[in-house]
């Protein structure tokens, strides 16, 4: 949602809200954050690793149990009036699914099924994640709603849960079939940290990440060009690396060992003709993810020795792997990557799901500026609408404002 409010996205400018609403106070205040994806990407459906970290761009939900069977929605980035759906109605495909109201309606609904039932329920929202720029803001707005429903019902639900349940929301209520990054990083991450989220199991750990202390910065370059999960490029990518899982009798690539990968890929190769597609699009798909998985597990490493400028490489190792294996880059990221590296970058990439979206760049904090300029220049020199490059750290995930 981009940001289309007069008064500043927050706590304050929510309480408001949901007061002009609905005349009267919110019980509680809850936000949840966008995400960068420092390096991990399309792993997070076949059991890989990924390392993503919160982002200081928010979504703000305030709630109130009301005595009706019914949810009423309002949000700040669409002005106009109240709307209102029965409790009883809310079902996948059901009203109210299919557009911004469906990230909320999920999350009520994904709750309810795991018996958390506050009953009726007031909320305005307010989101300070742009939406299409690729960091998570449905995300946000789907894990704010969890905790928003959990507290009022009296649930203290545990950051893994929420990040759960929101995903059940955005998979079976929404109906786009991601990965279970987002909404973990959106719960789960610390401020200071990136978290290491590995999905084959669930496990989560933070590992300190502190870019100002090394005299780094991270940039996140919104390419303007608006991505969307549900055009049927991701589920395509989701069913190659699938399959090739299965032609290799493996539960999830994730399974392939390093030093496996050249012989896999002489059988996924030879796929031609039989119904897994075609070998070499099943290979090239598959060597990315094998290969990202162990540049996220060498970036691990790295950051825990305290090195951050040495994972420059692995970073550029990424965006090339996703460029030319995965193929979901296009003509603005690598514009922006390609331009952020000639000016300097110790590292750049996409993040998210690609075809749009948005790219980082890891600087020395002494060239953010010529890096930015770079960039800025670049896209302008292409007739590209000018992107909006911010500076982003880790910050807090879910958490109870009020
Ligand atoms: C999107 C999805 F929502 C994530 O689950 C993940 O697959 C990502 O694309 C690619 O890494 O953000």
């Amino acid at each position: 949602m981009s940001a289309a409010t007069t008064q500043e996205v927050g706590p304050a400018g929510v309480t408001a809200l949901f007061r002009r609403s609905y005349d009267r106070a919110p019980e509680g205040v809850f936000s949840s954050p966008g995400r960068v994806n420092l390096i991990g990407e399309h792993t997070d459906y076949t059991g890989g690793l990924v390392l993503p970290f919160a982002i200081d761009a928010r979504a703000y939900v305030a709630a109130a149990r009301i005595d009706e069977p019914v949810v009423r929605l309002v949000a700040g980035q669409r002005p106009g009036s109240v709307r209102e759906f029965a409790l009883a109605d809310l079902a996948p495909g059901g009203p109210g699914a299919g557009e911004w109201t469906g990230y909320l309606l999920g999350a009520v609904w994904a709750a309810a099924r795991a018996g958390i039932r506050p009953g009726g329920l007031a909320l305005a929202l307010d989101s300070g994640v742009p939406s299409g720029a690729g960091l998570s803001s449905s995300a946000a707005l789907e894990c704010a709603t969890v905790l928003a429903v959990a507290s009022l019902a009296g649930v203290q639900l545990p950051v893994t849960e929420i990040a759960r349940l929101a995903l059940r929301a955005e998979n079976d209520f929404v109906g786009v079939p991601c990965g279970p990054m987002d909404q973990m990083a959106s719960a789960a991450s610390q401020e200071g940290s990136v978290l290491r989220f590995d999905t084959s199991d669930g496990s989560i750990a933070h590992i300190p990440f502190d870019p100002d202390a090394r005299g780094l910065t991270v940039l996140a370059i919104d390419t303007r060009v608006s991505h969307s999960l549900g055009d049927g490029e991701y589920a395509r990518r989701r069913a190659s690396v699938e399959r090739a899982a299965e032609i290799l009798g493996l539960r999830w690539l994730r399974d392939l060992p390093s030093p496996d990968l050249d012989a896999a890929l002489v059988v996924l190769g030879g796929q031609d003709g039989h119904d897994g597609g075609d070998g070499d699009v099943l290979a090239r798909r598959t060597r990315h993810v094998v290969t990202e998985n162990a540049r996220v597990e060498a970036t691990v490493e790295l950051l825990e020795s305290g090195d951050i400028a040495g994972i420059g490489p692995l970073l550029t190792a990424s965006h090339v792997s996703l460029r030319d294996d995965f193929a979901v880059s296009s003509v603005e990221l690598d514009v922006a990557v390609d331009a952020a590296l000639a000016a300097g970058a110790l590292g750049a990439r996409m993040v998210g799901g690609g075809f749009g979206g948005s790219a980082l760049a890891l600087v020395e904090a002494d060239h953010a500026d010529r890096v930015r300029d770079a960039v800025l220049a670049a896209f302008g020199a292409h007739g590209f609408t000018a992107p909006v490059i911010r500076a982003v750290l880790p910050a807090q995930g879910a958490r109870v404002e009020s």
